[in-house]
């Protein structure tokens, strides 16, 4: 085992990651830019080393500073956690090239997931059901575009290969507008991701977004540890994440965890990784694969029991998998609420100081954050401050404890999001459970008028 691992991130992940490795006896070099100076992560952790200034660019984001940071202080392994650098596939290699393991798949399957052509080809070829779409990438015969788009049947959706989390994208609705359409998305894809290539999809109106989570060894096992229900979002940033996904089936949610995890053996899949689906009438369609751990994966570790962190560590390190599918068992139900410095209405950032912050408790509640009273929200970075986290043995139970704890929280100095929670926590929808990738975005456009 490591007895060393630097840890290439900020914030709550990064107070996550390091309590993973003191539970397994690994120390911890945090990494910081100026504006991080004196954060808990950095006050906590075994060494830590100044990487540059605020901008994540020059700090977060910069390699070579990562990797001597990993040299100075002779780390054995690098853990990315989520965001910055941890699906950049040239930071894996140069990581492994400099004699360090990667927390996370080899760079060449971070490559194939990033280009979203090829992770759906990868996907469609081991047996993952995708949205139906162009297979492959559009080329610039108007005839053919409008061919292609005739089949699969109006609306469409163009998507850039270099694109992902709803960046790069745009709905046509008619055959008039498709080429026009299609040309625009290639020019934004070459500004935005320096890639011009884009794709097409049969566009489903009213999706769920259901992810399945996987962990996949270096000796040909994988698991799927069930989904997500991730819908409840406003401008592709999720805001609370669930699992199980309420009325998903056993038969339903095995079959599909099946599927992913066979595929993950068939592409040699290394770490934690995350299928996304849109889910419509019953049916999983594949999107895009993250291959990093998540932000809402403490969900997946109420309900199976497993940590997420410390398997990606084991998986790195070459240790088999301890589990086999048959062991993983779904008890229970988690809610999750991000809690975002920010208007909890408007939606604008509210950095600052917090001059007060009490943290909720009792059964089945869990806080992850770096925050604490008199701590200072930089900001240069994302207004997600933590995230509260409830378990119950029934959805209905996870729900009124984390109606507790919202009620319990206070965070004073600044802005915060815990109103809206509140709000959500007593939406009739949301009790319903099930709402679609659209409903929040609609609660607040009929809310603010
Ligand atoms: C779609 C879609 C409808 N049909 N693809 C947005 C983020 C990116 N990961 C994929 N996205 C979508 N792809 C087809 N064929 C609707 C979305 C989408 C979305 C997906 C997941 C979560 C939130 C979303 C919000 C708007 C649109």
């Amino acid at each position: 085992m490591f007895e060393k691992i630097l840890i290439a991130n900020r914030g709550e992940i990064a107070l996550r990651i390091q309590r993973a490795c003191r539970e397994m006896g690994i120390k911890t070099v945090a990494v910081y830019s100026e504006a991080d100076r004196d954060a808990k992560y950095v006050k906590l952790a075994d060494e830590s080393v100044c990487i540059g200034p605020a901008a994540s660019g020059q700090s977060y984001l910069n390699i070579p500073a990562v990797i001597s940071a990993a040299e100075v202080t002779d780390a054995q392994a690098i853990h990315p956690g989520y965001g910055f650098l941890s699906e950049n596939a040239d930071f894996a290699e140069r990581v492994e090239q400099s004699g360090f393991v990667f927390i996370g798949p080899r760079a060449e399957t971070i490559r194939l997931m990033g280009d979203k052509i090829s992770a759906k080809e990868a996907m469609n070829e081991a047996g993952v059901p995708c949205v139906p779409g162009s297979d492959g990438a559009l080329g610039d015969d108007p005839e053919a575009l409008m061919k292609s788009a005739k089949k699969i049947g109006y609306p469409v959706i163009i998507k850039a290969a270099g694109g992902g989390g709803g960046r790069g994208m745009r709905v046509v609705h008619t055959e008039a507008a498709l080429v026009a359409a299609v040309n625009m998305t290639k020019a934004e894809a070459q500004a935005a991701f320096g890639n011009p290539v884009v794709y097409m999809e049969k566009f489903l109106e009213l999706p769920r977004h259901i992810e399945i989570q996987v962990l996949s060894d270096q000796h040909g096992n994988a698991v799927y540890l069930g989904e997500r229900d991730c819908s409840m979002q406003r401008r592709h940033q999720k805001i609370i994440e669930e699992a199980p996904a309420p009325g998903i089936s056993t038969k339903l949610r095995d079959k599909i965890g099946e599927r992913c995890a066979e595929a993950c053996r068939k592409i040699n899949y290394r770490g934690a990784g995350t299928f996304e689906f849109l889910y419509e009438n019953d049916e999983f369609y594949f999107i895009e694969m993250n291959t990093r751990v998540q932000v809402e994966h403490p969900v997946t570790e109420l309900i199976t029991g497993i940590d997420i962190v410390q398997q990606q560590i084991l998986i790195a390190a070459g240790e088999k998998l301890k589990f086999a599918q048959k062991d993983i068992h779904f008890r229970g139900h988690a809610v999750e609420c991000r809690l975002n410095a920010e208007d909890p209405f408007n939606f604008v950032p509210s950095p600052g100081r917090i001059t007060t912050f009490h943290m909720p408790g009792g059964p089945g509640i869990r806080v992850d954050t770096h925050a604490y009273g008199g701590y200072l929200v930089p900001p240069h970075y994302d207004s997600m401050i933590g995230k509260l986290i409830a378990y119950g043995d029934t959805r209905e139970q996870a729900i009124a404890r984390m109606r507790i704890a919202l009620s319990e929280m206070v965070v004073e100095g600044i802005k915060t999001n815990i109103p809206l929670h509140i709000e959500l926590m007593a939406d009739a929808a949301f009790h319903q459970g099930g709402t679609s990738i659209h409903y929040l975005e609609q609660k607040l456009g009929i809310h603010s008028k």
